[in-house]
């Protein structure tokens, strides 16, 4: 029995990566004096490491102008990490990061039809607070049973610990959720603690493989045709099936308390 929605962040509810975190880093390199940018294909290749300051590092170790000792570079992008979320923080106040196409609808849905849901993302927590606020005000944690961020799960996806610690606080097996995500990284993750997991295609990962997932779609709003009262109805592609499946066997479910 499916009881439960999890959410990743970063390109799944919102294309957060290309107009959000790599402006911002742009701006944070400014801000310290630094001629280095990253342009959108650059960032691409550099989200295969999981991580901001992990991200920083693994940029710094290829350039000639980043600083020559270890401790130099931690501690350097320890200080561009920290002005890069108070940046995107701002551009995502400024709503300058759209949120992606069906996903509200599906979050109001759930909170509609009583069907817990959950946010296990690698990224920071003041990241995803800065996000959810815009949609949902202050009160956003309210609707999320399980929060689990970058503080919470230092081994970063696809290391499937953020998933793990999600499922103990909601105080279930992997076999009654399923996971909605859109990277490389993030599936694998979803998939190694066992969940079920459904991709919604962000502009970065528009081509990959995705071999484990139970489904992909272009994005949620195409995904589900919706009718009368929010109610996702089914559609015959492999992700309508599914997520119209499981939401049908969560709403038959007793509500969970967590
Ligand atoms: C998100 C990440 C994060 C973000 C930036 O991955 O890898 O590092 O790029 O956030 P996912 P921070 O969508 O799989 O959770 O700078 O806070 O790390
Ligand atoms: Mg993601």
């Amino acid at each position: 029995m499916l009881r439960a929605l999890i959410w990743d962040v970063d390109g799944t509810i919102a294309e957060t990566e290309r107009d959000g975190h790599r402006v911002a880093f742009n701006r944070a390199f400014e801000a310290h004096g630094l001629p280095w940018q990253w342009d959108v294909a650059t960032y691409g290749e550099l989200l295969r490491v999981a991580g901001g300051r992990e991200r920083l590092l693994h940029d710094m170790a290829g350039r000639a102008d980043a600083p020559s000792s270890d401790g130099a570079r931690v501690d350097l992008a320890r200080r561009l990490h920290e002005t890069k979320n108070v940046l995107y923080a701002a551009l995502v106040e400024a709503n300058d990061v759209a949120w992606r196409p069906g996903v509200r609808r599906l979050m109001d849905a759930c909170v509609d039809e009583g069907i817990v849901q959950a946010i296990a993302t690698t990224t920071s927590r003041a990241n995803v607070d800065a996000l959810m606020r815009t949609a949902f005000g202050n009160a956003w944690p309210q609707r999320f049973a399980a929060i689990v961020c970058a503080e919470d799960a230092p081994a970063k996806k696809p290391d499937p610990l953020v998933y793990r610690i999600v499922l103990a606080r909601l105080g279930l097996d992997a076999s009654e959720t399923i996971a909605i995500e859109d990277s490389p990284n993030g599936v694998p993750a979803a998939c190694a603690a066992g969940i079920t997991t459904l991709v919604t295609r962000s502009d970065y990962f528009r081509e990959a493989d995705f071999a484990g997932a139970a489904a992909r779609c272009e994005d949620l709003e195409s995904a589900l045709t919706w009718s009368g009262g929010n109610a996702p109805r089914v559609d015959p592609a492999t992700l309508r099936d599914v997520l119209r499946t499981s939401l049908e066997q969560m709403r038959r479910a007793p509500r969970h308390d967590p």
